[in-house]
C-alpha cells in the first residue's frame, strides 16, 4: 500500500469510527414555577389585518405538563478547538403576520441565515450583537424578499428586532459548533450525530436565564443516544 492510499484508509477508518460512535443527545426541558402572564400585542392597522385578535408575547411558552418551548440547547464545552464543517443548509428566519418565525433559532458561526419577508408590507431587520461590527440593519419592503446574513462570532443569544413594529423580536443562538437545538412546543429537543466525547450541554432560556448563564449538564457520547433533561425555574 502506498502512502497516499494508506493515509486515505486511515482517514476513512477514523471517519467511520467517529460516525460509528456518534450519538444523538435528546431531552426535555421542564419549567418549574408559574411564569408571569404574557403581554398582549396590539398590532397596528396593517399587521392587525393578518390576525383576528391581539397577538401575544412568547416569553414562556409552556405545555400542559410543564414542557418549555424556545429553549436554546447547545454544546458549551468539549467541542472547543475542534474543526467542524459549517452546515450548508441555511437557517430560516421568516417574518409572517408581523411576527418573527421562529422566535428562537440557532446558527453556527458563519452559517447562512436566510431572512425572509412573507408579509406584503415593509419590515426592517435589525440585529444587535454585542460586537457592534456585526450589527446589521436593512429594510425588506417586498413580499417574498430574502436576504442572507451571518454572524462571525458566538453569542447566546443575539437580539433581532424590527424597527417598524416594536413587538417584533427574535433571538439567534450563535455557537462555534453545529451541535445545537431549540426545544419544541412539548419542551423536547434533539441534537443529532454528536461525535464521541465528553461534553457540557447548556440549556438557555431567554427570560428564565436573564441573570444566569443557563442550566448545564455533563454528558458522555459514545455511540448510543444520550438523554439530557433539564429543569428551569421561573426566577423569583
Ligand atoms: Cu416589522
Amino acid at each position: 500500500m502506498n502512502t497516499r492510499s494508506a493515509s486515505l484508509t486511515a482517514l476513512a477508518l477514523s471517519l467511520t469510527a467517529a460516525s460509528l460512535f456518534a450519538g444523538d443527545i435528546t431531552g426535555k426541558v421542564t419549567l418549574k414555577g408559574t411564569p408571569p402572564p404574557e403581554t398582549p400585542i396590539k398590532f397596528d392597522q396593517n399587521c392587525g389585518a393578518f390576525h383576528t385578535g391581539p397577538g401575544s408575547t412568547r416569553r414562556y411558552v409552556v405545555a400542559g405538563d410543564g414542557g418549555l418551548a424556545n429553549v436554546f440547547v447547545y454544546i458549551s464545552k468539549g467541542a472547543e478547538g475542534k474543526k467542524f464543517e459549517t452546515p450548508t443548509t441555511p437557517v430560516i428566519l421568516d417574518q409572517k403576520g408581523c411576527m418573527y418565525q421562529p422566535y428562537i433559532v440557532g446558527a453556527m458561526v458563519n452559517q447562512t441565515i436566510q431572512i425572509k419577508n412573507s408579509d406584503p408590507i415593509l419590515h426592517n431587520v435589525h440585529a444587535l450583537p454585542k460586537d457592534s461590527a456585526q450589527e446589521f440593519n436593512f429594510a425588506q419592503p417586498l413580499q417574498g424578499q430574502t436576504d442572507e446574513r451571518k454572524f462571525t462570532s458566538p453569542q447566546v443569544l443575539v437580539k433581532v428586532k424590527c424597527d417598524v413594529h416594536d413587538w417584533m423580536l427574535a433571538y439567534v443562538g450563535v455557537v462555534d459548533n453545529p451541535y445545537f437545538a431549540v426545544t419544541d412546543e412539548s419542551g423536547k429537543f434533539t441534537i443529532k450525530n454528536v461525535p464521541p466525547g465528553n461534553y457540557t450541554v447548556t440549556a438557555y432560556h431567554l427570560k428564565a436565564h436573564a441573570l444566569k448563564p443557563g442550566e448545564t449538564k455533563d454528558i458522555k457520547v459514545e455511540g448510543a443516544p444520550v438523554t439530557a433533561d433539564f429543569t428551569v425555574e421561573v426566577p423569583k
